[in-house]
């Protein structure tokens, strides 16, 4: 059976959202499944590296007593501190050539999105990707506004449903709708 990273082509790029060890089991912002997710992201690493298509990992990146953290008034527990064991990738993703996009390091305010004042949409034309297919966490927060955000910038946005997992379920199915009706492609299968 076709498979649907066999879809990549040129002018695609692969996009692997915050799959960091705090938002895996045991860490501290843990998101139900998280786990479950790494050895499909594995394929489409594989996949995408045989036919040379870019890589990008997004990691967040806060500093202590950032404003998205409870203490401070925020929604979160502490996590992914700047250069912390838990803002590390996932042990088990199998990256090889990729490019990281650090976001969440401001003190003034969050970054759901990879493409909030990180300069990535340059970054992808330059490299000239037109569609990127996104995996990641947590589906209803930042894989939801980085897509919301692609589609904006002009990119066609697909994203690999199995490989991605909600912090909250509800959220997720309602984030799944908002992408789909704004334009994103939600593809079924590994
Ligand atoms: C995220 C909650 C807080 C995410 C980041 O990567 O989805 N979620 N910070
Ligand atoms: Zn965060």
């Amino acid at each position: 059976m076709a498979e649907p990273y066999e879809k990549l082509q040129r002018g695609d790029g692969l996009l692997l959202v915050d799959v960091q060890r705090d938002f895996c089991a045991g860490g501290r912002l843990a998101v139900a499944g998280a786990d479950e997710i790494v050895p499909l992201l594995n394929n489409w690493i594989t996949a995408a590296t045989a036919k040379n298509i870019p890589v990008y990992a997004s990691r967040d990146w806060h500093p202590v007593r950032h404003p998205s953290f409870q203490e401070q008034g925020g929604k979160w527990p502490p996590h992914c501190l700047a250069d912390s064991d838990g803002a590390r990738f996932h042990a088990g993703l199998r990256l090889q050539e990729w490019l990281a996009i650090t976001k969440g390091v401001r003190f003034d305010q969050d970054q759901y999105s990879v493409f909030d004042q990180t300069g990535f949409a340059v970054q992808l034309r330059r490299e000239g990707v037109r569609r990127l297919w996104v995996g990641g966490l947590a589906l209803d927060v930042c894989v939801f506004a980085s897509v919301m955000d692609g589609l904006q910038e002009g990119f066609a946005m697909q994203l690999i449903r199995q490989a991605t997992r909600p912090v909250n379920e509800k959220d997720g199915d309602e984030s799944l709708d908002r992408m789909a009706r704004a334009g994103a492609i939600i593809i079924d299968g590994s």
